[in-house]
């Protein structure tokens, strides 16, 4: 079964990839651009992305939408996570919460499936802490900064996967492929 993923971020592809492998879905790159409204849900903005593809594509395919969620920052940067990186970096991140002793954050991807019947959302969400210093050189975006629960490493510290025993990404894509391996066109 072939599924189309559509991201800019090779990253991504690489990580569900390892994933699909194992059920037996031949995941396919689209490297085009995500199209995403401003929205303050990663739902309302992956839903969004997902109408515009499948319109430009054609055929069933899946995009997602991540964000790190910060709890002394009530959830910020959430679904701004892409501008607040590009503007203030995870150096930026870390500043923001010099002296604070709540450095508790989760990793968020809602993921969409689109086909010609319908569109479906799948949730994975990873709980953790922002570390105080920048560490590894692994993964992408806020990887090196983001050590989830039950580990003293950073995603930058892991390998891809090692990173999908944890990931909010791995998750929700798990929870996809559960469910298409259910579900015929
Ligand atoms: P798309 O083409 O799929 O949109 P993107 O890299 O822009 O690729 P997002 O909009 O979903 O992806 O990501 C929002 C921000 O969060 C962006 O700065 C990413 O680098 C970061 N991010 C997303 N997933 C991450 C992960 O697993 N680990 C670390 N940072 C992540
Ligand atoms: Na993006």
């Amino acid at each position: 079964r072939e599924i189309i993923l559509v991201t800019s971020n090779e990253n991504k592809f690489k990580e569900m990839n390892s994933i699909a492998q194992n059920f037996n879905v031949s995941l396919i790159w689209f490297n085009i651009p995500k199209v995403e409204i401003q929205a303050d849900s990663l739902e309302e903005i992956v839903k969004f992305s997902a109408i515009i593809a499948y319109n430009q594509i054609n055929r069933p395919l899946i995009v997602e939408d991540s964000g790190l969620f910060i709890e002394a920052l009530n959830g910020f940067p959430g679904p701004y996570s892409n501008y607040v990186r590009r503007k203030i970096g995870m150096e930026g991140i870390i500043r923001l919460l010099e002296g604070e002793k709540n450095r508790k954050a989760y990793f968020s991807t809602v993921l969409a499936y689109v086909d010609s019947t319908q569109l479906k959302l799948f949730e994975g969400r990873v709980y953790g802490s922002i570390s105080t210093e920048i560490r590894g050189t692994k993964g992408f975006g806020y990887d090196p900064i983001f050590i989830p629960d039950g580990v003293n490493l950073t995603f930058g510290e892991m390998s891809t996967e090692e990173k999908n025993k944890y990931s909010h990404r791995a998750i929700a894509f798990r929870k996809f492929l559960e469910y298409l391996a259910t579900y015929t066109v």
